[in-house]
């Protein structure tokens, strides 16, 4: 057993910090506070505190230096909208998208939960930056919590610790965070946000979103709110580079909903036909990004970590998450193997003949359940991927290029095309749909409207929040260009029509010539889009060759449809949304 931490003292002197982690205190009863302070040396300590407590098991070193694993509860495995709560003034601010409640109601139901929660426990303190230090866009956030596994974690996935209290002072803006897993119960899980606060309070939960504060809670729900007030967007977008053989520098960002291949885009390796052409990530899953002073979006990611799906990871599939996550990761809800190895469907080789499930249940190859969840992720640090762009530490962010919207689509939308303009991309974002993956709870494979990638993480009224995008035209001289792609169209066997994963470098140069004007398009009632030929194919196998046509042909008669069903969310949202994008939707039905 590790001895016991030292009783910490507070790490700042900023009077409001002092006194709202008092307040805390007296309402959660923790039996001690502990100051986070970043340091290695804290990480080890509470690292051997989380694994005497069982809350981290240590993996094989030798194979994964630096790598632990831990299993969530088996109630609490993913991100819970339907227990997720934007609490402005009124409702309406919220829109009909968001679960609302009245800020009075909410505080005094969550204090009620959380009084006394901490007994027994310790509250962890954990400054953090949502951005490169030294950022005009950055953010500091503070989160209190009761949970080992949270402090470990936000330590990855943020910059954490002594450089956020010196980025802080003594008077400081900061985003309150109040976390507690109480007895992880779904009865009594809330994730809620406060955007006039700008405070969160999450209790009874453990998982992902639902409690890395800094992630979905600040960099998008409270971020989209902040964005709106002053002038700048917070997307739940990757950011990576396109780098040319001549050196020639390109940035993305592109809004995939969750479990919809941000991550594997993000870290692309070319196909070996593109000698010479690099992929660099600069984030996996959001993007705040701002005019700046060239009219131009620049972007950066707020993120030093990845939180990825582990399932379907492999050297072929993304090589550079599979180096990411090789040290100084927090493996969740894998399978565990007996030599402390991990597993999960889709690593490479062949199953182990044994193991124990993400539930710690003995598995066999013949067992009907899968090893590891579908859900399960991975966190590691950002510095670990083999592709990282140095420009992901850089404070003025990178400037974009080119905006992508999209989804898991199994009809309907080709492989690409160019929205007409910025208000038609807009359009597009805004009526983007997707089947439901395992990242919610919710029914798999049922295509919902999930604009921008962002209704579950849109901090007040998506109406007003298209609104938003359409102002933002105004802010910048020389706007990104707008595209859609879909990775996940299938032929009617079912099998996909498109290789994907690093095979989208095809699509991606064909994004990256139209944004300098070198490849032709082909005006159809959707956008610009290119003619297979267009398309770079050399060393593609025969059957995507042949399938490439299919990949990105339109079927009027499916696309009677989805404009019918893209009518179910613009229904809802009516009476906020922007006439423009009413319009758009009139040119489309002509032009069909
Ligand atoms: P979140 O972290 O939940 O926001 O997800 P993400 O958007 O980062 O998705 P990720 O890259 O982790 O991909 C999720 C799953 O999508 C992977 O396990 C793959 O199975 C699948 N996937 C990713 N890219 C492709 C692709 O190009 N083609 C196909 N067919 N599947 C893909
Ligand atoms: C997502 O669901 O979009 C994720 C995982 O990136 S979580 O951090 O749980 O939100
Ligand atoms: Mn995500």
């Amino acid at each position: 057993m590790s001895a016991p931490a030292p009783a910490s003292a507070p790490r700042t002197d900023h009077p409001g910090v002092i006194a709202w982690v008092d307040e805390m205190a007296r309402l959660c009863l923790p039996d001690r506070i502990h100051w986070c302070d970043g340091s290695e040396e804290e990480k080890e300590r509470l690292t051997q505190q989380a694994v005497d407590a069982k809350i981290l098991i240590r993996l094989n070193q030798e194979k994964l230096p630096g790598c632990y694993y831990h299993r969530s509860n088996p109630n609490d495995v993913a991100r819970v909208e339907e227990c997720t709560y934007i609490c402005t003034r009124t409702r309406d601010e919220a829109g009909p998208t968001n679960n609302w409640m009245a800020p009075a109601d909410m505080y005094r139901k969550l204090y009620d939960l959380c009084h006394g929660a901490m007994k027994g426990r310790t509250m962890y303190v954990v400054p953090y930056l949502m951005g490169p230090p030294g950022s005009p866009m950055t953010k500091i956030g503070l989160e209190l919590t009761d949970s080992l596994y949270v402090v470990l974690s936000m330590r990855i996935m943020t910059r954490m610790g002594q450089v956020a209290w010196d980025q802080l002072g003594s008077g400081g803006t900061y985003t309150k965070g109040l976390h507690s897993m109480l007895d992880v119960n779904p009865g009594r899980r809330f994730i809620t946000h406060f955007p006039q606060d700008n405070a969160i309070i999450s209790v009874g939960s453990n998982y992902g979103g639902n409690v890395l504060l800094g992630k979905k809670c600040l960099a998008l729900r409270l971020g989209s709110y902040l964005g709106r007030d002053e002038g700048w967007m917070a997307e739940h977008m990757l950011i990576l580079g396109v780098e040319s053989p001549h050196g020639e520098k390109t940035y993305v960002a592109a809004a995939f909903p969750s479990s919809c291949g941000k991550t594997n885009f993000a870290m692309l390796i070319p196909p070996k036909q593109f000698s010479g052409w690099k992929i660099t990530t600069v984030g996996d899953d959001i993007a705040w990004m701002k005019p700046g002073p060239d009219g131009r979006l620049r972007a950066i990611n707020p993120e030093a970590g990845y939180f990825g799906v582990v399932p379907g990871t492999n050297s072929k599939s993304n090589p550079n998450a599979m180096q990411a996550m090789s040290r100084d990761t927090i493996y969740t809800n894998v399978a565990l193997t007996p030599d402390g190895d991990v597993w999960w469907e889709g690593k490479d080789g062949e199953p182990p003949k044994e193991c124990l499930d993400w539930k710690g249940n003995p598995w066999t190859p013949a067992s009907n359940e899968k090893a590891a969840h579908p859900n399960s992720r991975f966190a590691a640090p950002m510095a670990n991927n083999p592709a990282l762009a140095p420009e992901a530490n850089d404070p003025d962010g990178v400037p974009i290029s080119a905006l992508i919207f999209g989804g898991r689509r199994a009809t309907t939308l080709p492989l690409v095309f160019q929205a007409f303009n910025w208000i038609h991309g807009v359009y597009v974002g805004a009526t983007m749909g997707s089947e439901m993956t395992a990242a919610a709870a919710g029914t798999l494979g049922q295509v919902r409207r999930d604009p921008m990638a962002m209704l579950p993480f849109c901090g007040y009224n998506m109406g007003d929040y298209f609104a938003h995008w359409l102002k933002m035209r105004k802010l910048l001289k020389n706007p990104p260009k707008i595209f859609s792609v879909n990775w996940f169209r299938k032929a009617k066997d079912g099998s996909f029509l498109w290789p994907g994963y690093g095979e989208n470098m095809r699509v991606l140069k064909w994004i990256v010539d139209r944004c300098r004007g070198r490849v032709p398009a082909y005006e159809s009632p959707l956008g610009w889009m290119p003619d297979p030929s267009d398309i770079d194919s050399t060393g593609l196998s025969d059957t995507d060759r042949t399938n490439l046509p299919e990949a990105l042909s339109l079927n009027f008669e499916e696309w009677k449809r989805e404009v019918l069903l893209q009518d179910e969310l613009f229904f809802r949202l009516y009476s906020d949304l922007p006439k423009e994008l009413l319009f758009q939707r009139e040119l489309l039905i002509s032009r069909l």
